[in-house]
């Protein structure tokens, strides 16, 4: 008999609702929830096309070690004796740094996968946990912890009563944003000018959002600090900053008001391509707007001043009045007092084997990761990856070799990732579909506050097993005990009291409503009996500043020391980039110097979705160019051009657009999957490149305050490639 369940998709953070119709414990049809509260019919084609997924031919279904002679299938008990013997071995021999983990994008959405890999990595007494959280975002996470003293501080822009929104670096109608639940964004966005207010697209390329909403400026990739720096460089010295407001409730601002005198908007225009005059009136308006947010993405954390750019944001929302205000930017509490949870479950920060990073939300650089990879004293030896294709996903090419040097290589995942298929060991996750969840890492993104708790819908399927079992099954199997707290070791030790006196079994789920018991603002009872989610108290202006800042002194810092110190270094970097930008345009040995930046596609999501049979890719990412650029190479719509950077080299088609600012292309991430097969049978399919071949990597290429890794704006040479050479792939 044919069943619907309501469940929530977990691929973004706009958790949309989804209606699954299952028979038989197969997945039949998924379709957006139309009741569903806060996505309201809404959900893209990676969720309704999830089931590509669910059942691909290619997902990884018992555990398998590798032979010479290819993957070969073995027993759950076998893999952990195995992988536990290896890796207990080693612990033993070398110490705890001799083990890392490494999390990747989907483990945030999982939240068993995520307390318990931490926990694991806490009982094991390593410092090596790194997460795709420092490809991404670092930056936002480090600013957060020195200016509002935790890093999920993070101020939600409140799309849906906002008078003005500046929006730099994403493009929410094909990716939903970040930092923000926003199901069909684009809606919202355009909710704003149909309130009478603007939004502003601030981006090197006038992008699906930007065509279809509101104003945009183009802005030379790299250079978001200067403009932001310059924006608040006009509040105070025309007198619009709120100087009461900011000396109540943060600390620092005499050094912050010395800091921005030199960084005016005539200097900023030089260097962005934005107009003076249109820094100034932006400014002008942020102080005038009833309501207003700055808000950037990864547009502009992965450029090279991430951290600066996401200080001066903070500051221009605080300055005009707009942080913790209605139609500003509101900071969440979300269904469990995560403040006060954190409190109590907070690590110490690790440092990297030198001493040169420093662990930011938890986790060390993933960009380093490589070079901690080797056989001296203190070196990484054994890596497990769960849900992350770090191969693939971190710049330039130095942690493929990397991985080969390593004793254990042990992948949690659904696919033979470009990670995986270097494995020593492949572990079967289950999907979203095949456990229950609650949206513990998102909690925070949200303003209007719903909840949701969703059941497993189907039963796993095969062997596929939830990673909390796997990590909880290991720890012993290493021959550690978890000290007592851990949640590795205690739902096991709450099952060994259970099975003495009843046949039910605990699992985190139990936990979960201990702690929503204690911190919460609902029950999972409540929630249970409610499966599309509950609608919590709506955040209330005014709650956060002088009430929740976690900083020593609760209120802000304005003034950090490491980001005022960066400002050196963005000084610094002036002469060089003056210097790109007089020789800007001018083709020399048949090639033109641009700067590289990444996109993201509908149907495709970060490394894996061109794994989905039910989604049609085309058959190569391209590389888009202004007419232009392509014009003085003599390249014309579909003719392959050479790429090179000082990391490496790719070919592609290009696409010609008036929409890409001169100077730049744009290369989609996610492509060029060709190293991975066999495993990945569709994603090996289509052919294109891996822009992370072009982008440099390794420490020196991090963002030195957060470790963020630098992957926008980065100098690449262009050339078209001759006949012969386009046959060439
Ligand atoms: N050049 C360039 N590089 C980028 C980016 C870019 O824009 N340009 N984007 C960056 C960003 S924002 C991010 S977040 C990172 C992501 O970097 P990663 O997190 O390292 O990579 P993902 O592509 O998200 O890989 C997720 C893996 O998890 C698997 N998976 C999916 N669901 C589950 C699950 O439920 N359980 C388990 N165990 N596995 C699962 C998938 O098959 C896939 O192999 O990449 C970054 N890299
Ligand atoms: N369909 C789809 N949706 C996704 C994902 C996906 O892979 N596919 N990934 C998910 C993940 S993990 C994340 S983190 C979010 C990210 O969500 P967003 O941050 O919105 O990411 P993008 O869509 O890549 O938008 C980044 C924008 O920054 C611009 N940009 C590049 N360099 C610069 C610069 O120097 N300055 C400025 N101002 N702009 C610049 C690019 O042109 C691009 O338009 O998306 C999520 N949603
Ligand atoms: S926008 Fe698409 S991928 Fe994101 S949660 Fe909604 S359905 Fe899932
Ligand atoms: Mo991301």
């Amino acid at each position: 008999m044919a069943e619907r369940v309501q469940t929530f998709c977990r691929i973004c953070e706009a958790l949309c609702g989804l209606e699954v119709e299952t028979e038989g414990g197969r997945v039949t049809a998924i379709r957006p929830d139309e009741l569903h509260p806060i996505s309201r019919g809404y959900a893209c084609v990676k969720g309704t096309r999830y089931a590509g997924i669910h059942a691909a031919a290619d997902r990884i279904n018992y555990p398998m070690r590798r032979t010479p002679t290819g993957w070969r299938r073995i027993s759950w008990d076998r893999a952990l004796r195995e992988i536990g013997a290896r890796i207990g071995g080693d612990l033993r021999r070398r110490g705890p740094r001799s083990v890392a983990m490494y999390l990747g994008n989907p483990t945030f959405f999982n939240y068993k996968a995520m307390l318990f890999a931490q926990d694991f990595m806490a009982a094991l007494g390593s410092p090596n946990l790194f997460a795709s959280h420092s490809i991404d975002c670092n930056n936002k996470l480090f600013v957060a912890e020195h200016m509002y003293g935790l890093g999920m501080i993070n101020p939600v822009p409140d799309l849906d009563h906002t008078q003005l929104l500046v929006c730099l670096g994403s493009n929410p109608a094909i990716s939903q944003m970040s930092f923000v639940r926003a199901p069909n964004a684009l809606a919202r966005l355009r909710g704003v000018v149909e309130r009478g207010g603007r939004v502003v697209t601030i981006d090197p390329r006038r992008t699906e959002t930007a065509a279809r909403v509101g104003e945009h400026l183009f802005i030379r990739p790299g250079t978001d600090a200067w403009l932001l720096l310059a924006l608040a460089h006009v509040l105070f010295a025309e007198g619009l900053a709120d100087e009461a407001l900011l000396r109540r409730h943060g600390h620092g601002l005499e050094s912050l008001r010395a800091a921005l005198v030199t960084w005016t908007p005539a200097r900023a225009a030089a260097l962005t391509g934005v107009p003076a005059a249109s820094i100034v009136a932006l400014a002008r308006d942020l102080a005038k707007a009833d309501g207003a947010a700055v808000y950037m993405s990864t547009g502009v954390n992965m450029g090279p001043f991430g951290s600066l750019a996401y200080w001066i944001t903070q500051v221009l929302n605080f300055a005009t009045g707009n942080l913790d205000r209605r139609g500003g930017s509101l900071v969440p509490r979300g269904a469990l007092d995560l403040l006060a949870f954190a409190g109590r479950r907070g690590r110490r920060p690790a440092r990297s084997r030198d001493g040169r990073w420093r662990s930011v939300f938890d986790a060390l650089p993933a960009g380093a990761l490589s070079e901690e990879i080797d056989e001296r004293r203190d070196g990484i030896r054994n890596l497990i990856v769960c849900a992350g294709d770090p191969a693939h996903s971190i710049p330039g090419g130095q942690l493929r070799p990397a991985l080969e040097r390593l004793d254990t290589l042990v992948c949690i995942d659904l696919f033979v990732s470009e990670t995986a298929s270097r494995a020593h060991y492949l572990l079967p996750a289950t999907d979203m579909l095949e456990r229950s969840d609650f949206p513990l890492g998102t909690m925070l993104s949200q303003i209007g506050a719903h909840v949701q708790f969703t059941e497993a819908v189907v039963p796993p399927a095969f062997e596929r097993r939830e990673e909390w079992q796997i990590f909880g099954d290991l720890l012993p199997a290493c021959g550690v005990r978890p000290p007592l707290g851990n949640l590795c070791g205690s739902v096991p030790q709450i099952n060994r009291w259970l099975g003495k006196v009843s046949r039910r079994r605990a699992d985190p789920d139990h936990l979960l409503a201990v702690a929503l018991a204690a911190f919460g603002a609902t029950s999972l009872r409540q929630l249970r009996a409610n499966p599309r989610g509950l609608a919590l108290p709506e955040v209330e202006p005014g709650s956060f500043l002088g009430s929740r800042v976690a900083t020593k002194d609760g209120r802000v810092d304005l003034a950090p020391a490491p980001l005022l110190a960066d400002l050196d270094r963005l000084a610094a970097a002036e002469p060089a980039l003056r210097e790109r930008i007089a020789v800007e345009g001018q083709v020399e040995d048949g090639e033109l110097a641009l700067l590289l930046i990444g996109r993201r596609e509908r149907r495709s999501h970060n490394s894996w979705m061109l794994n989905n049979s039910q989604l049609q890719h085309p058959p190569s990412n391209v590389a888009l160019l202004h007419p232009g650029d392509a014009a003085s190479l003599g390249l014309c719509e579909g003719q392959r051009a050479e790429l090179r950077s000082e990391s490496g080299t790719a070919r592609l088609p290009v696409s010609l657009s008036e929409d890409v600012r001169r100077g730049v292309v744009v290369v989609p991430h996610g492509w060029g999957h060709s190293r991975s097969a066999p495993g990945q049978a569709v994603a090996a399919a289509p052919v294109g490149a891996n822009s992370n071949t072009l982008i440099p990597g390794g420490s020196s290429h991090l963002e030195p305050v957060s470790g963020q890794a630098i992957m926008t704006a980065i100098p690449i040479r262009v050339r078209r490639c001759e006949a012969a050479e386009e046959l060439v792939s």
